[in-house]
């Protein structure tokens, strides 16, 4: 029997030195504006009168539309109320510190001025105009970092590019060529037309090879060498890492990260997508992606005359009216010590100091375990003069340390108020998993020991968090974790899957611990409540009851006794195994 140390697993980005300094801007911002803007915001979701389901900017793809039909969109672009100053204005008021656009996506169509392929917004519209050229302008004036989002990979428009085979013959695609005659210049054209960039969004890397993905990452470094690329160049090969679209991990992440995230439900703008996400939501995920070592980076799609849809600017407003009194919790903020999420709320550090972000109002005798840093005061952010006081003691039975804050006359802020709590050094805190004391105990998957009854695990606890590949009996997760308080406690476990995707149920797991053992098929009893549950519904199978005689140091072990794999369960993306998300014990009622 072998245990493997998540320590282990395999980073998904690389981790160079110079990396750390050219990241160091990207860092400090926390959070941006992405923009997708092109010729899918003319049919806004709308083709031949019928709405046409999924994101905005796939539409093309989903109605397999000719590309001599999509074409002549571009005789209609003439956006008037293009405004590139009010955009990166409204960046600025949202308390973002960089900018991403599309200069071109999945159609093919560039929205620079390319001397390189005449499928472009200068030459192909009536507008005969470059939005690349005034964003960098303002950008330059309003010090916003500018950067370009670039499908490297999928391009509807050029024969050789990948996914458009009702136009062009698959077998027939030369992707070098592609890569040649028009990613390449087009990046050329990209890093030398427009001043420095701060990064090259690339962006859905499904079919070119890892020596593709290399050669393009070479070519941005030899033309502008501190210009970031982002993961999802694929390979391994990007500056930092993402996760899926809207992805919110369980607990933080190792490295630098990015979630990339919607207003509503699409990326392009779609006439008759009004789900808007509320203001709350939006600083909440802000506040949470921080504390778990990831930016945000949230999109606005204009509409075709190049307005922002004004639910859009409304919560981008709110989010910076937040941070303004709270952003120096956030821009620059480094992760939480703590690897778990916490009931009450988020932990975000600068140097020595922690930010406690309460989502609710924060109980009158606030308790924290497991912090092992002498505290030297604590304020809250807004009215920096309210001092509070607190006690570091630690349990009898486990030495667990335990802070606890008098929160007296405490005027909560919606959505979210903080707290800055002073220490005498950097933040050391327990690592094993500790009962909170609201008596609940969370198990994630980066805390979790992976290990196999085989010679080597296949399962391993992917870099956002959930498991990868457990299609085997044999492999398992296993937790050290601190009872305090002894007692009977239902056990919970959390599966997942993207919305959009099968889930993988029907799986039976044994749960052992302490000489106990439960046995349950994974059910989708419940949906829990949350904002992760929003396009990664975390579905709840209620395991049963486990008792804990006495306070101290136990260990849980999660092992499949017999798998449910169906090959249905498979995509692009997902392995069609278990998608691990936590364990949940919460005292018996
Ligand atoms: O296919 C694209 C999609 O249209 C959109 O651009 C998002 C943004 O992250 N990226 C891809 C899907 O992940």
């Amino acid at each position: 029997m072998r245990a493997v140390d998540i320590s282990a697993v395999k980073r998904p980005t690389r981790r160079r030195a110079h990396d750390r300094d050219d990241l160091a801007w990207w860092r400090e911002a926390r959070f941006g504006l992405f923009i997708h803007w092109g010729l899918y915001a003319i049919p806004a979701g709308i083709w031949r009168g019928k709405r046409v389901p999924y994101i905005g900017e796939w539409l093309m793809f989903r109605e397999k539309i000719p590309v001599a039909t999509y074409a002549k969109l571009a005789a209609r672009f003439h956006p008037r109320h293009w405004d590139a100053a009010a955009i990166v204005r409204l960046a600025r008021q949202a308390g973002m510190g960089y900018l991403v656009i599309t200069t071109k996506h999945h159609d093919g169509f560039a929205m620079y001025r390319s001397k390189v392929n005449p499928y472009n917004v200068v030459d192909a519209t009536p507008w005969h105009h470059d939005p690349i050229a005034d964003l960098a302008r303002e950008c330059r004036r309003q010090g916003i970092r500018l950067c370009f989002y670039y499908s490297q990979d999928l391009d509807w428009h050029h024969p050789d590019g990948a996914w458009n085979d009702w136009d062009y013959a698959k077998d027939q695609k030369q992707p070098d060529r592609y890569l040649r005659e028009k990613v390449l210049p087009q990046l050329t054209e990209l890093l030398t037309q427009y001043g420095p960039v701060g990064m090259i969004w690339f962006d859905t890397p499904l079919t070119l090879t890892r020596e593709q993905s290399a050669r393009i990452r070479r070519h941005v470094k030899r033309l502008q060498p501190q210009c970031l690329v982002s993961g999802r160049i694929g390979h391994g090969l990007g500056d930092y890492s993402l996760p899926r679209d809207n992805f919110l991990p369980p607990g933080r992440l190792e490295g630098d990260w990015e979630t990339c995230a919607t207003l509503n439900h699409t990326w392009g703008y779609k006439k008759h997508d009004h789900e808007w996400k509320s203001a709350a939501n939006l600083v909440t995920t802000l506040v949470d992606l921080t504390s778990k070592g990831s930016n945000y980076l949230l999109n606005i799609g204009p509409d075709a005359d190049g307005r922002v849809p004004a639910p859009s600017v409304q919560r981008l407003r709110a989010i910076g009216a937040w941070l303004s009194v709270n952003g120096t919790a956030i821009h620059g903020a480094s992760p939480s010590p703590f690897r778990y999420e916490f009931p009450w709320g988020r932990i975000t550090t600068k140097g020595c100091t922690l930010y406690f972000h309460f989502f609710a109002n924060p109980p009158r005798h606030f308790q924290l375990h497991g912090l092992r840093t002498r505290v030297t005061g604590v304020s809250a952010l807004a009215t920096p003069r309210t001092k509070f006081s607190f006690r570091q003691t630690s349990t009898p039975a486990t030495g667990t340390p335990v802070l606890e804050i008098d929160f007296i006359n405490v005027r909560f802020r919606t959505p979210v108020t903080v707290f800055a709590v002073h220490l005498a050094a950097a933040a050391a805190v327990e690592p094993l998993t500790l009962q909170q004391p609201d008596d609940t105990v969370t198990f994630i998957g980066p805390m979790a020991r992976v290990g196999t009854d085989a010679a080597k695990p296949e399962m391993r606890v992917g870099g956002n968090g959930l498991s990868e590949n457990w299609r085997n009996t044999r492999d398992w997760l296993e937790w050290r974790f601190t009872v305090l308080h002894p007692g009977r406690y239902d056990v919970t476990v959390v599966t997942t899957h993207q919305h959009l995707e099968p889930w993988s149920g029907g799986h039976t797991l044994r749960l052992t611990c302490e000489g106990q053992s439960l046995r349950r098929k994974t059910m989708r009893e419940a949906v829990l409540p949350g904002l992760r549950s929003t396009y990664y519904p975390q579905i709840a199978t209620r395991f049963g009851r486990l008792s804990f005689p006495r306070a101290g140091t136990y260990t849980l072990r999660l092992q499949a006794d017999r798998m449910n794999l169906r090959s249905k369960n498979k995509t692009l993306f997902s392995d069609g195994g278990i998608q691990f998300s936590e364990i949940r014990l919460s005292p018996a009622a």
